[in-house]
């Protein structure tokens, strides 16, 4: 089919269906532009609990977001166009390392970040997004007494606090990392600066410390978009993180400049998500077809995995 004429379908279907579609600020942008909602994965799993009038939600993003949405909301029918888009970084992390780390830890609390796995999230004690990192750590060492905390599987995001508070945080593992952002270095920040003179540096916290030591500003997406919006800046910005933020910012505010620190930052995973497979899943719905793109989590695993999502919900 078109392209045309499958943005069309997508559109009219969507509207007869009573779907709402939810993309992530990574999805591609052509999937940006057909959603109800765009934003990281907490706007969106806080969204969609307060939909009233959709049936049906797509999730147009990695498995766990879709998961966490399906966690947060579970009288609420969610839906992935592909379960084939994972996320490399949650791989780092699984209950039976989790367990490792409580032997050798048994008093100390374990934060995840959200880029895990439903069981991930069932065997932890609270749960992080990029943007509330450091409020839920500081508030998860007052209530629960204690300055040593397990925190995983982000290597990058846990240095990012470390530098941030006099707590003793344990990374779980010792070198979990996001592809994309990891392979972010001090090469790229010399050769964008050059490119661009006195464009402000962005960078997400998933990026390597000697990167981050290089930023104007360390940030989630959503923070980045805000910092645009706030710090407007004639020179443009170099922005650290997956290339789809930049077609995004592109788009909703065209009038300022917006360059990737490096151009190959882009993850295949949330690429996964297309035109075609966005058709096929509003095409199924309501139909017996529906169940091969529904997420579905055990309800022992949900009613496990809903405490430390809520915790953070509660801290942030
Ligand atoms: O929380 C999210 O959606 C992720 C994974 C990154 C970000 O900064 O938005």
């Amino acid at each position: 089919m078109e392209t045309e004429s499958l943005i069309d379908k997508i559109k009219a279907l969507k509207r007869q269906k009573q779907v709402s579609i939810f993309a992530h600020y990574y999805q591609p942008i052509e999937i940006q532009k057909l959603a109800n909602y765009i934003g990281d994965s907490l706007g969106l799993a806080k969204i969609a609990r307060e939909q009233k009038d959709s049936k049906y939600i797509i999730l147009a993003g990695v498995h766990f977001m879709a998961e966490t949405a399906s966690i947060l909301n579970q009288n609420k029918v969610i839906l992935s166009p592909n379960f084939e888009a994972g996320c490399p970084l949650a791989s780092f992390i699984d209950p039976k390392i989790i367990n490792e780390f409580k032997m050798k830890y048994p008093n100390s609390p374990l934060i995840v970040y959200v880029n895990t796995t439903a069981e991930t999230k069932a065997n932890s004690d609270v749960c992080c997004t990029s943007s509330n990192s450091l409020k839920v750590i500081e508030n998860v060492a007052k209530d629960w007494k204690t300055d040593t905390i397990l925190f995983g599987p982000d290597k990058n995001l846990a240095n990012f606090v470390r530098n941030r508070t006099s707590l003793n945080i344990i990374t779980v593992p010792e070198k979990g990392n996001c592809p994309i952002h990891n392979f972010l270095s001090i090469k790229d920040i010399e050769r964008e600066k050059k490119n661009h003179p006195g464009a402000s540096i962005l960078v997400h916290p998933e990026s390597p410390l000697e990167v981050q030591n290089e930023a104007d500003f360390i940030g989630s997406t959503s923070q980045m978009l805000q910092y645009t919006k706030d710090n407007p800046n004639p020179n443009g910005f170099i922005v650290g993180t997956e290339i789809g933020l930049i077609e995004h910012l592109r788009w909703k505010n065209p009038e300022q400049s917006y360059y990737p620190l490096n151009k190959y930052a882009i993850c295949k995973n949330m690429k996964k998500i297309n035109l075609k497979n966005l058709f096929e899943t509003l095409d199924a719905c309501g139909t017996p077809s529906q169940s091969k793109y529904e997420i579905r989590v055990s309800e022992e695993s949900a009613n496990l995995a809903i405490v430390p999502l809520e915790r953070m919900l509660q801290y942030s």
